[in-house]
């Protein structure tokens, strides 16, 4: 009997062949790219919840191609995907990782230096999206680069057992001829690469593969859940329910009886919205965490004598107010439901802003986040619209931390890209004419009002009810104006005039409803609001594209 060494001979581990296996170690080397991108990854979730909040490479890719999107896509994503807009971009961003890591893998296979060099890419794009955050700095770049790094290592480490040297490159043709057929399938395949089928494997050490991949899945599992875990020490949940808000020099009027309309009908939207039903529009993959202690604003710009807030200061004030105010997204469709309304408490913004002297020559607040987002807005309206605010308080709560904790801008009448700045750090008292803030260089309005509004709410469209009388209802709004009237109209017949619920504020929608005696059959129901100052909705349709949709809300409804 021939001697023969472990390495070179034994048919548990190595043999020959090169045809039979090549499409399992193709298959094999692709998930080693999977692997070592899973491995690369993880580490990247450890080290930047050493780094900083938010320094997570997925986070600043993912972000980075929101800034990079073009605006069609964009609101092709809101329209599509709605608040999940950022899962969806998270996991869209997650294929494309997983798919270039699959090429890796193949890539790698014929050269280790090229497989190694696509994974230090990688890492370099993970690495400028990290420190070109507005909040990051060159310390955001270690989570990539110290994940591509031990990424690479993983790819090396799996690589090399697909790759073990041959005793035999020509191995006996005639063992292809015996194997049988389920062998040369997929599933044959499968069988080969786990060891089961056919002993003949092709110049790859499978144990010394799925064992390298075991570690593999332990690294990447334990770094990347354990960083995840460790970033929750960013979350400000804590500070900002132990926070204690100061009560209002000037509380909200309160609302009269019978001010909301919804207890009373199915399907109406409610007077005040809930803090957890508020939508939410913004670019922040990963909310910004600002600590209540850390917190300062800043004025630059015109301002004869700036000082700097911290939320202390903003607490302390003498003149706090607190307003109900309806806030409107201009992403929003006819019939949309990106408004809601609430009780905001805050600093009233005027006040505030004429104490530090602003300057004539501003006709624009640019206000920066603490992500770097910018919103310009009208000095003017900043100025002059009564109840502007810096809010810090949202329904008798702290901002919740989607909603721009710990302060946030509001300007009633104009749409939130242009005046409700979250996660506010900055206001530049400047010019239209000397900076583009976010949305405008995206060919938005520099300058954007509310339109005149009206959506129907109940009934909803195409789902059947009985015949018979059923409240048509819904809610409308002209912010700083106010409701007058509202109009609803079914198939051809006259515009009848709507009831209201009774005026609170111009600031706040108004809830609208007429009860309707529906024939079976369906029918087109179709609405249009007038503000206070005698503005009727226009018909005439628009896209939310460049300053706000407009247009009547229709639905056909189906009566039994
Ligand atoms: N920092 C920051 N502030 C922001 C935005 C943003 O993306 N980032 N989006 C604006 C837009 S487009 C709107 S409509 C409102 C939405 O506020 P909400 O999410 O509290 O409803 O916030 C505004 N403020
Ligand atoms: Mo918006």
């Amino acid at each position: 009997m021939p001697v023969v060494t472990m390495t070179e001979q034994d048919p548990r581990t190595t043999s020959g062949g090169k045809g039979q296996s090549f499409g399992v170690r193709r298959l094999l080397a692709a998930l080693a790219g999977l692997l070592a991108a899973a491995v690369a990854l993880g580490v990247a979730e450890l080290v930047a919840a050493l780094v900083g909040p938010a320094s997570s490479p997925v986070v600043a890719v993912g972000d980075a191609a929101i800034t990079l999107t073009p605006e069609p896509v964009k609101a092709f994503a809101i329209r599509t995907f709605g608040e999940n807009d950022k899962i969806a971009l998270i996991i869209g961003t997650l294929i494309v990782i997983a798919l270039y890591a699959l090429v890796i893998g193949l890539v790698g296979l014929r050269s280790r230096r090229l497989g190694v060099l696509g994974i230090l890419v990688f890492g370099l794009v993970g690495v400028v999206a990290a420190v070109t955050r507005p909040a990051g700095g060159i310390l955001y770049g270690l989570p990539a680069l110290i994940g591509a790094l031990v990424g690479a290592v993983a790819l090396l480490a799996l690589l090399s057992p697909l790759q073990t040297p041959l005793a035999d490159e020509d191995a006996d043709p005639a063992e292809h001829a015996v194997r049988s057929p389920a062998q040369h399938g997929l599933a044959g395949r499968l069988r080969d690469a786990l060891g089961a089928g056919d002993r003949k494997g092709a110049g790859m050490d499978r144990r010394r593969f799925f064992l390298t991949s075991g570690a593999a899945v332990g690294v990447a599992a334990v770094a990347g859940g354990g960083g995840r875990l460790l970033q929750q020490r960013f979350d400000v949940a804590g500070e900002r329910s132990d926070l204690a808000l100061p009560s209002p020099a000037s509380p909200a009027p309160a609302l009269p009886a019978g001010a909301d309309l919804a207890p009373g009908i199915d399907g109406l939207t409610p007077l005040v919205t809930r803090n957890r039903d508020f939508y939410r529009v913004d670019t922040a993959i990963s909310v910004p965490q600002i600590r209540p202690s850390d917190y300062k604003l800043t004025l630059t710009g015109k301002f004869d004598s700036p000082n700097t807030y911290t939320l202390q200061d903003l607490f302390d004030r003498d003149d706090i107010i607190e307003r109900d105010i309806t806030l409107t997204c201009v992403s929003n469709e006819v019939g949309g439901r990106l408004a809601g309304t609430a009780r905001w408490l805050g600093v009233p913004l005027g006040a505030f802003l004429r104490e530090n002297g602003i300057g004539d020559d501003s006709d624009q607040l640019v206000c920066t986040s603490q992500d770097g987002m910018t919103i310009g807005a009208p000095t003017r309206s900043a100025l002059e619209v009564d109840d502007a605010m810096l809010a810090f308080g949202m329904n008798g709560e702290p901002l919740p931390v989607e909603h721009g904790f710990p302060v946030r801008m509001l300007i009633p009448g104009l749409y939130g890209y242009v005046s409700a700045c979250k996660w506010l750090t900055t206001i530049d008292a400047t010019t239209f004419s000397a900076f583009d803030p976010y949305w405008v260089e995206r060919d938005w309005a520099a300058q954007a009002e509310i339109k005149v509004f009206s959506r129907i709410d109940t009934p909803a469209p195409l789902r059947a009810f009985p015949a018979g009388r059923k409240p048509i209802a819904g809610v409308a709004w002209a912010q700083t104006r106010g409701i007058a009237r509202v109009e609803v109209k079914v198939d051809d017949e006259d515009w009848a005039e709507a009831e209201l619920s009774p005026e609170v504020d111009a600031d706040l929608w108004r809830q609208w409803v007429l009860p309707y005696d529906f024939a079976a059959g369906q029918h087109d129901v179709t609405v249009r609001a007038t503000s206070s100052d005698g503005e009727t909705q226009t018909e005439e349709r628009a896209a939310p594209f460049p300053n706000g949709a407009s247009g009547w809300h229709s639905v056909r409804v189906v009566v039994r």
